[in-house]
């Protein structure tokens, strides 16, 4: 039987108006499809709990894609191998606590396993506000990206949820906007965001798993964005606290929820 254009173009408006629909709300909203995100989501998704993850841009991954340097390979260590391990992503010993992993394999098994564990992630879509109350925060505000790119002065859409995992690496945008726009101080020493310091890998791994935390009611940081917000160095090209830090905040909000 012959497919119509119009069935085809049906099918995708109504399925993608269904998606969005049913999760308009939930138990967490998730900013930034790297692997802290992606990881968190996983977690969250498989103890049962509704997550919805957002990415500005057309790929999942983040900076895990292009390994270092566009060498697409990822240094992990030793305590992370259990979640690569769990995903199913295959590793080689290099060195004394020193493994690496192909790094298109890590970011397309992270993101098979998450969808599969039942997180949807909306592409393309990116976080330019967050909603707030008396309490603390409740939900994101989006725009399409390409309406970003474009800076068309159009209104963006709202959804709501009960806790926000700012996973936007560097950038840390979410808290940027929370630190600009909403009433109140950050958890950080100083109130505010104390920003990334340069390069020290082994400090900056550990640390990352301890900033990963609430870092304003309802607002908790994963991944870099996590030493970014409380003053942690960079790492560079080693992914296991990423891993970590994802399963951190996912094991932390599973007991908030
Ligand atoms: O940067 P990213 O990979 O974050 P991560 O999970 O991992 C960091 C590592 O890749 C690497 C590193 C470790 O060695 O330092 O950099 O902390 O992924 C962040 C994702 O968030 C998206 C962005 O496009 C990227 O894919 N993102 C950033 N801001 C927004 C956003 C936004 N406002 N709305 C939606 N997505």
């Amino acid at each position: 039987m012959e497919i119509d254009e119009i069935s085809i173009s049906r099918a995708i408006i109504d399925r993608y108006h269904e998606k969005l629909s049913a999760n308009l709300e939930s138990d967490v909203a998730i900013v930034g499809g790297g692997p802290s995100g992606l990881v968190a989501g996983y977690y969250l998704s498989r103890a049962g709990k509704k997550a919805v993850l957002f990415e500005r841009k057309l790929s999942i991954g983040g900076g895990m894609w292009g390994g270092a340097m566009m060498f697409n390979e990822i240094v992990v260590q030793e305590s992370a191998l259990p979640i690569l391990d769990e995903f199913g992503v295959r590793y080689r010993k290099y060195e004394q606590n020193c493994y690496t992993a192909d790094s298109v394999e890590a970011v397309s098994s992270l993101t098979a396993a998450a969808v599969k564990a039942g997180l949807v992630i909306f592409n393309c879509m990116s976080v330019e506000d967050v909603m707030m109350r008396e309490h603390g925060l409740v939900g994101l505000v989006l725009t399409w990206s390409a309406v970003e790119m474009a800076g068309l002065h159009i209104d963006p859409l709202a959804v709501r949820s009960r806790f926000i995992v700012d996973a936007t690496g560097h950038a840390i945008e979410v808290v940027r906007v929370v630190q600009q726009k909403v009433p109140g101080k950050l958890a950080t020493e100083s109130g505010k965001v104390e920003g990334e310091k340069s390069m020290w890998s082994d400090r900056a791994e550990s640390l990352t798993l301890e900033n990963t935390r609430e870092v304003f009611p309802g607002l908790y940081v994963a991944g870099m964005a996590a030493n970014a917000t409380f003053g942690g160095p960079r790492m560079g090209p080693i992914f296991g606290g990423m891993l970590l830090s994802g399963k951190k905040a996912a094991e932390e909000l599973i007991a908030r929820l």
